[in-house]
Parts: structure tokens; sequence; C-alpha cells
């Protein structure tokens, strides 16, 4: 009988299939059934393909606002291409990271192995764009919003890379997980009392489009802290059902804090373009057919 993996990749048989002290990733300990591993492969590639679709729609939207706003679309366009590769190689990890055998999804001994690793790396480009989109679009003056760049990205970077250190003993170390776990933590309570610093100077800016930042800041907290709890999850034991749990977590915040978040930062840069007088922006909001409007008063 032909083999299905070549022999240098074929799975330990019995699990787990590997040793602990040479992987990082709970995904390369246990065997998946085939709904379990084909919901998983379901999640990344809904994830990366939602990315990559959006690309064109924060593009086409900055069309509409007025000069100065026209950059906060542009970097949700940014960010979409950054985490749809991240996203797209998790996916291709997965698909290469195990062995069809004996009825299950077993992790390759060799060859490639999950991680999960590289979703920090794609957040320390990600969520410093992420937070200074806030500031831009709320108009702040420009000292003050490099002020608050700064402010926001340097408790985010800590809060991401200790995190890093942490998500590393997620295959057996818990002590190291919940150490670094509660670190990073300290570091994402930093980051939202100084993200809450530019909500307020947002809400100072929005005049009738007040409620806009506060929601966003109650819409921040709620999706931002999704991640912490995927990154808690191996600890309630590894298994097929916490594996993909987790990736549906991952990815239900990736899709919430990039892809729903720019759609709601453009909308709110959209009425302040018409707010502001930038007649694009009315136009696009408008539900009158206004050319026609204008044209017919006008006898044209
Ligand atoms: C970690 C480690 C455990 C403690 C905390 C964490 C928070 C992570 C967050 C990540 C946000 C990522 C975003 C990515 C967008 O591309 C690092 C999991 C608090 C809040 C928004």
């Amino acid at each position: 009988m032909t083999p299905v993996v070549p022999a240098a990749m074929a799975p330990v048989p019995g699990a787990p299939a590997v040793s602990t002290d040479m992987m990082t990733s709970i995904e390369n300990l246990v065997s998946l059934t085939p709904t379990q591993y084909d919901l998983g492969s379901l999640i990344l590639m809904v994830s990366y393909g939602a990315h990559f679709a959006f690309i064109i729609y924060f593009i086409m939207t900055s069309f509409s606002l007025a000069p100065r706003y026209r950059i906060v679309p542009i970097m949700s366009a940014i960010v979409m291409a950054s985490a749809g590769l991240s996203l797209l190689r998790e996916f291709s990890l997965w698909q290469e990271s195990y062995a069809f055998a004996g009825g299950l999804y077993q992790p390759l001994a060799e060859g490639s192995t999950f991680t999960n690793a590289f979703r920090y790396g794609n957040w320390t480009i990600t969520v410093p764009i992420l937070l200074t989109q806030l500031p831009i679009a709320f108009g702040l003056d420009r000292k003050t919003l490099h002020t608050r760049a700064w402010r926001m990205a340097i408790p985010a970077l800590l809060m991401i890379w200790t995190g890093l250190v942490g998500q590393f003993g997620e295959v057996g170390d818990f002590g190291q997980l919940n150490l670094w776990g509660i670190i990073s933590t300290v570091f994402f309570v930093w980051l939202i009392i100084e993200v809450r610093a530019t909500i307020n100077a947002g809400v100072l800016t929005s005049g009738p489009l007040a409620a806009w930042p506060k929601n966003l800041f109650w819409y921040f907290l709620a999706t931002w802290g999704i991640y912490p709890i995927a990154y808690a999850l191996p600890q309630l034991g590894q298994t097929g059902d916490v594996v993909v749990i987790r990736q549906l977590l991952f990815s239900i915040a990736d899709i919430s804090t990039k892809l729903l978040y720019g759609v709601i930062l453009s909308r709110y840069v959209l009425r302040r373009s018409a707010l502001e007088g930038y007649a694009p922006a009315a136009e696009a909001l408008s539900t009158e057919p206004l050319a026609s409007t204008v044209a017919s008063s006008r006898g044209d």
C-alpha cells in the first residue's frame, strides 16, 4: 500500500504524537477528528479571505472622504493585507502540519509544526496602525496625534511581546503562561488607560458625533478582550475542541478588531467629512438622488 505521507514525515503512532519539549503550540499535541480538522481549515480560510476582500472596500471608501481622513481607511487596507498574509500562512501551516492516518488527523512529528507565534509578529505591525487610526480619525492636531500614538503604541508592544514569551509555555508550563500573561495584562490595562485618553480627546472634537467615540471605547474593550481568553484557553485541556475553539476565538477577534473596527471608523470619518462641508461625503451619505435633484431644479 502506498504510504499517505513520506516516511520521514510520518506521524508517530499513538497520542501525544510528539515530544512536548520540541513543541510550542497545543495544535501539535492532539489528534483531530475530520470534523475538527475541517472546521480549523474553514475558520482560518474565512479569516484570510475576509481580510483580503476588504482591502478593496477600504481603498474605495477613501475616495468619498475629505483628504485629511483618507489615510484612515488606507491604514485599514494595509492592516487587511498584512493580517491576510499572516492568516494565509497560518492556514497553510495548518494544512502542512497534520497527516490523515487511522481515521484521524495526526500532528506530524517532523517536517512542519503549527504555531500561533506568527500572530504575535503580525500584531506588532497591525496593532500600532490600528491605534494610530484613532487620533487621525478624531482630527487631533499633529503634535497631540504623535503623542497619543506613541503613548498607546508603547504599552501595546510590551503587551504583545510579553504575551509572545508566555504563549510558548502553553504546551505544559502553565506557570510561564500565567506569569507572562499577568505581566502582559498589566500592559493591557496601561493601554486601556491611554486609549481612554485618546477617546476622551475624540469626544471633544466630535460635536454631534460624540456618541461614536464613546461607543467605540466599549467596542474596543469587548473585542480586544477576546485575545487574552484565547491565550488562556489551553489550560482547559489539550483536546481537539480546545484547539478549534481557540482558532475560532482568534478569528472572531481578528475580524472584529481589524475589519469591523475599520468599517466603523470609515463610516465615522465619512460623517465627519460631511459635517465639515466636504460635498462628496455628503453625497455618499445621502439617500436622495442628489445630482439629478440639483440638475432638474436648474432645469438642465
Ligand atoms: C495577550 C497575552 C495575554 C494577556 C493579554 C494579551 C492581549 C492581547 C491583545 C491583542 C490584540 C491584538 C490585536 C490584533 C490585531 O491585529 C498578548 C494575548 C492581555 C489585546 C488587536
